[in-house]
């Protein structure tokens, strides 16, 4: 049930013997920023946000939510690409206040946090001690642990460390019914029957609360070597991709592509950004290493890997960075793509992955069905390649007019996500599903695998008031 502006009143009285006062918001442009989604599709409505301080209070609001058929949206940063964090009528509960480093035990490699803590606050704390967070998303100055954990967020370093998944030991969640399950550990081995943490992890707040988490930290990086690559064709960016693993093995901790088109828009939009190289190809890279040590191995290692695929011909033109400003343009490349695109006239967004072998096949494939349907449309695939996770965002031909190609959104979708379908992919890569994505759940998501995931949701939430029409 969505709360009324009759009921509201009687809320606020039951909810002021949980919270303090100005942890019950009413006010509509504190809640405003709360009903609007990143990417600007959804505009939600709620009357009412709490924001609890401890888990105590998140498990009496659930408990109180549950007895009273009132539904929740937990939310974080707000950051989300989905939607899953946007509410329709229900109440918002913003983890933000609950935002302590509660511990860290560098001996044990982990940090225990809150889940409104901001994941640039967790780096930095590793970093205090010595030691180091690896997540590393766009929004990490804003998104909050616990939507990281909530969405499983992916990133640019999955390819070295995981996804949030990996990098999480223990998580303490409240139950819909309000029960708080414990499970800070710090344990790298656990096998005392199922590891019903991973339920929680990239439910999107369907399932539980996830209000503090013990997460994996690692050796600390002395030295980061980032370089540009424009490669032979489209195939050379895996065997690139496979030569630097074989040469390098661990140092490799980022490598995403960067098509031509990506890179004119970074050019022509961003600000005062320089291409690394002259004369681009259709398809580069962008390659980093890291390396706990501080000497020039990682640099070495990494110009002997270029000059040997320069000489093989995978690779036409290759800059290293030879100074921070240098490594900053090239990054700054792949975060203004994301930002430009949409000067493009609009764009469709796909977040999908198919296996990393398939990803040369899957771009060009999907490339000339997308021209088949609108001659002269304009693809950008773009992103972590690494993992086999591409950003195959789709762009109108040039003049033409926006919103007749928005109308075109659910064809364009068809296209993509069915040829990803088609090379054993998903999806749904890294930002999840959300309000977003439903349709493609019910149709490319194994039927049993949707069905045991729907059991699961009726067992721990039987009355539906955690995140209520959100994944299915
Ligand atoms: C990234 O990799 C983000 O920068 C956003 O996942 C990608 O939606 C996008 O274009
Ligand atoms: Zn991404």
């Amino acid at each position: 049930m969505k709360l009324n502006e009759k009921q509201l009143q009687d809320f606020k009285r039951q909810f002021s013997t949980i919270l303090n006062e100005k942890d019950i918001i009413t006010d509509k442009e504190t809640i405003a920023p709360h009903l609007l989604d990143w990417v600007g599709n959804f505009n939600g409505n709620s009357l009412l946000m709490l924001t609890p301080r401890n888990k105590e209070q998140v498990s009496s609001i659930l408990s109180l939510c549950n007895e009273k058929d009132i539904a929740v949206v937990p939310q974080g940063g707000n950051t989300g690409s989905v939607a899953s964090g946007i509410p329709n009528g229900e109440i918002i509960l913003s983890l933000r206040k609950m935002n302590k480093i509660m511990g860290i035990m560098p001996d044990d490699y982990s940090i225990t946090v809150e889940s409104g803590c901001i994941l640039s606050q967790v780096q930095d704390a590793a970093l205090d001690a010595s030691r180091f967070f690896p997540l590393s998303i766009g929004s990490e100055g804003s998104c909050t642990i616990g939507g990281n954990i909530s969405t499983n967020a992916g990133g640019i370093s999955v390819l070295k460390y995981g996804n949030m998944r990996d990098l999480v030991l223990g998580l303490e969640v409240v139950l819909p019914d309000g029960r708080i399950l414990n499970g800070l550990k710090r344990l790298r081995k656990d096998n005392s029957g199922y590891a019903t943490k991973h339920m929680f992890m990239g439910a999107e707040g369907t399932l539980g609360i996830i209000t503090a988490a013990c997460l994996r930290l690692f050796p600390k990086i002395e030295n980061k070597v980032t370089a540009f690559a424009s490669l032979k064709d489209l195939g050379a960016t895996i065997q690139l991709l496979e030569t630097l693993k074989s040469f390098s093995g661990e140092l490799l901790s980022s490598y995403e592509l960067i098509p031509k088109i990506g890179l004119d828009i970074a050019l022509s939009y961003g600000d005062n950004l320089k291409s690394p190289i002259s004369n681009a190809e259709d398809w580069n890279v962008i390659i980093e290493y890291s390396d706990t040590k501080n000497n020039d191995d990682a640099n070495e290692s990494l110009q002997n890997t270029l000059s040997h695929a320069i000489e093989k011909k995978l690779v036409c033109d290759a800059a290293i960075a030879s100074s921070l400003s240098q490594t900053q343009n090239i990054w700054k490349i792949r975060k203004a793509i994301v930002e430009h695109q949409p000067k493009l006239g609009g764009e469709i967004k796909h977040d999908v992955s198919v296996p990393v072998s398939c990803v040369p096949e899957f771009i060009r494939s999907t490339t000339q069905k997308l021209i088949d349907y609108l001659p002269d449309v304009r693809p950008v695939p773009y992103g972590h390649i690494g993992d086999g996770n591409i950003h195959f965002n789709v762009c109108p031909p040039s003049n033409y007019n926006p919103e007749t190609f928005l109308q075109k959104t659910d064809e364009i979708r068809e296209i993509v996500y069915g040829n990803a379908f088609n090379f054993g992919g998903s999806f749904a890569a890294e930002h999840g599903v959300g309000i977003i994505k439903k349709k493609q759940m019910l149709k490319y998501k194994d039927k049993v695998e949707l069905q045991l995931m729907k059991d699961i949701k009726s067992f721990l939430d039987p009355k539906n008031i955690l995140n209520p029409g959100k994944i299915f």
